[in-house]
């Protein structure tokens, strides 16, 4: 077997293996990973539409739910989800002969699934745009500099048939890019997104409706969820950091709802001056805090929560976790935010 790593854009090699691959029909698992968001979700659906397309069969199977705001994507209704129908997706993936993995590059992403991926002997092709994959796939499309997995399964279709595009395809991809480059803002968006996203509204995506349906459909205590974080909100003495935290008890509140916290840390970054934002969320039937970074520029908040938190992720967005009380975690994100501090 020849693995073919592309490590700076795509190349040639795993375009020609990815079609010698899907010369005859395949059963093919898609793989986000657990707790997708928009991108994991929309690269996945956008991956199953065109290889059912072309005649293959193809399942998006995914460790768990995901917020309701992406309940209305193409295809959604059709993904399998290992924690509601196990026996469903433990056939799929033993009769599986090609598995994707899009939107993460280490197995542990996948939660419990990991396991039943690990002992699977079909064929593993990794599209992501992570640092440092691991190495189980016989075939990767590994690009940092990409905006999204979005993007790239857009490089990928547009390669393999650049006439596959429909309104299906496009709005999944619309969607995962939007949601991964804050709507077009992030560094990472580049000529080539824009042009990406051209071409997906000429194919029928709706990015009007796209964007009404992500950014403006908050539950009412979704909003009040969102007034208590920010009244949580905490500086870091003569440093350009903030942090905020809720309780299992804040979030109980507000009747929280998986997802309901998205994108509450990025609130941090719109202060003047701030260049790091965290948020710590705790959940008490895991035992743990949950926690996301985000930075702008130089500071890099994937070694941050490498070396800190047990985590990982981007450059500029990142997450982690603790097994510590949410008082303990603060105590310990105060103290490791002093040990970085020259960076600041
Ligand atoms: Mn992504």
């Amino acid at each position: 077997m020849t693995k073919i790593v592309s490590s700076l854009g795509m190349k040639k090699d795993f375009i020609i293996e990815l079609k010698k691959k899907l010369e005859t029909p395949q059963k093919v698992v898609i793989l986000p990973h657990k707790n997708p968001d928009g991108d994991a979700l929309g690269s996945t659906l956008a991956l199953m539409h065109f290889l059912i397309k072309n005649n293959h069969q193809a399942d998006v199977v995914s460790p768990n739910e995901y917020p309701a705001f992406l309940n209305w994507l193409p295809g959604q209704e059709k993904v399998l989800k290992y924690n509601r129908s196990p026996k469903d997706v433990r056939n799929k993936i033993e009769s599986a002969t090609l598995i994707f993995t899009l939107d993460f590059n280490s197995l542990s992403r996948v939660g419990d699934l990991e396991p039943l991926i690990q002992k699977s002997k079909a064929e593993k092709i990794m599209i992501d745009h992570h640092e440092s994959p691991n190495d189980y796939a016989v075939l990767m499309y590994s690009d940092v500099s990409m905006s999204s997995t979005c993007e790239m399964v857009y490089n990928v279709i547009e390669s393999l048939d650049s006439k596959a595009f429909n309104s299906e395809i496009a709005n999944c991809l619309y969607t995962g890019i939007m949601t991964d480059t804050g709507s077009f803002r992030y560094p990472a968006t580049t000529p080539a997104t824009h042009k990406a996203i051209a071409h997906l509204i000429k194919t029928g995506a709706s990015s009007t409706e796209i964007h009404q349906k992500i950014y403006d459909s908050s539950s009412f205590s979704r909003l009040k969820l969102l007034g208590i974080t920010l009244s949580n909100l905490k500086q870091i003495q003569n440093l350009p950091i903030v942090f905020m935290t809720l309780t299992q008890g804040e979030l109980n509140s507000c009747d929280y709802k998986k997802g309901d916290t998205e994108g509450f840390v990025n609130y941090g970054l719109s202060l003047e001056n701030i260049v790091f934002s965290c948020i710590m969320i705790e959940n008490e039937s895991e035992g743990i805090i949950k926690m996301s970074f985000r930075s702008q520029g130089e500071f890099s908040v994937n070694n941050f929560a490498r070396f800190y938190f047990n985590g990982g992720g981007h450059h500029n967005a990142a997450g982690g976790m603790s097994t510590d009380s949410i008082e303990a975690t603060i105590i310990r994100f105060e103290k490791a935010v002093q040990e970085v501090a020259d960076n600041f």
